[in-house]
């Protein structure tokens, strides 16, 4: 298989950067949609973590496989989740990837190694790790790749993952988002080290911190530790520091963050710096831009029409691809 080189290339770089802005283009019409009650149902945004939702996920190759959280859409983008599914999703029609059930990114497709997401947190972490069993014992050269936020990492069921995945020297990476809070908890008031990273030596796995603000690093952060997975080295830890720039739900206001923080990461908004990267190195004119902005607008347009034109599923779906135990 012929996987992705660390160092991007021209056209590998505008498809990074195609999924950081649609992803953005994507949370703001949400909001929008949100605000004015046309959704069903709640959103949570994953504004300004573009860089480490898509730079971790484009490590991935076709076979891989990706468990993401409710915040986590823009991860899915690079596996081919598009925009039309998204808003179908969140309208609740028979078009989106669930039929209708669910709502929020509860979304997921085996074919394009993307696992449905669970509210629970981070039930998606052990199940990350059983698919890399599997790959394992088939002698499959596949890897999984887990997200979480920092939160999540105070659950039983993220330390015995990490036990097991060491132990049984797994091809699973898992990504944990540190974005500060925690709902309205802070991060120091959910941990006492200072980096969720080093947990990872009390499980014997590699534990990295990468600026989750900055894509390349994300990027490449993820891939070594995607590629030495799939070549039998184990699991690896990142930890990726950023914010989340809007409230936990739509429904939040987030007034317990200081407006200074939210200004300071604004500021380090990832998708403009990324653009500040590729204009230097003639990637990226005015032009080339605004064309994109456009490409994406009416992509988002042409979904949310899609979404709303769309019918609500017959009531006969309801026991559908349902389990209960
Ligand atoms: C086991 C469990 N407990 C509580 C919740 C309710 N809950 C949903 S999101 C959230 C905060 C999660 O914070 P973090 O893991 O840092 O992720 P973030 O929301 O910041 O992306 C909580 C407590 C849940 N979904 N699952």
């Amino acid at each position: 298989m012929q996987v992705k080189s660390i160092e991007l290339g021209a056209k590998e770089l505008m498809d990074v950067y195609y999924y950081m802005r649609l992803g953005r283009a994507i949370e703001d019409r949400l909001n929008l949609l949100y605000k004015g009650g046309k959704l069903p149902g709640a959103i949570y945004l994953g504004t300004g973590q573009e860089a480490i939702e898509v730079g971790a996920s484009y490590a991935l190759e076709p076979g891989d496989v990706i468990a993401t959280t409710h915040r986590d859409m823009i991860a899915q983008l690079p596996r081919g989740l598009t925009p039309r599914e998204v808003f179908s999703q969140h309208y609740g029609r028979i078009t989106s990837l669930t039929r209708g059930k669910g709502e929020d990114n509860y979304q997921g497709d085996l074919k394009r190694g993307m696992l449905a997401s669970v509210s629970m947190l981070p039930n998606f972490y052990p199940v990350a790790a059983g698919c890399s069993l599997a790959f394992k014992i088939r002698k499959e050269k596949r890897v999984a790749m887990a997200y979480c936020g920092e939160g999540a990492t105070s659950v039983g069921d993220w330390h015995e993952t990490l036990n097991i995945a060491s132990v049984q020297n797994l091809p699973v990476v898992f990504i944990v988002i540190n974005n500060g809070y925690a709902y309205s908890t802070p991060v120091f008031k959910e941990m006492k080290v200072a980096n969720v990273a080093d947990r990872a030596c009390a499980y014997g796995i590699p534990g990295i911190v990468v600026d989750g603000n900055n894509v390349i690093e994300c990027y490449q952060e993820a891939k070594k530790a995607v590629e030495r997975a799939r070549e039998g080295g184990g699991p690896t830890l990142i930890e990726a520091k950023t914010m989340r720039i809007r409230g936990h739900a739509g429904h939040d206001p987030a007034t317990y963050v200081a407006k200074e923080i939210i200004d300071l990461w604004t500021k380090r908004d990832p998708i403009v710096r990324f653009e500040n990267y590729l204009a230097e190195r003639g990637l990226l004119s005015e032009e080339t831009k605004q064309n994109m902005i456009n490409r994406i607008n009416n992509e988002v347009e042409d979904a949310v029409q899609f979404a709303e034109s769309s019918p609500y599923p017959d009531g006969k779906e309801a026991i559908e691809d349902v389990y209960a135990a």
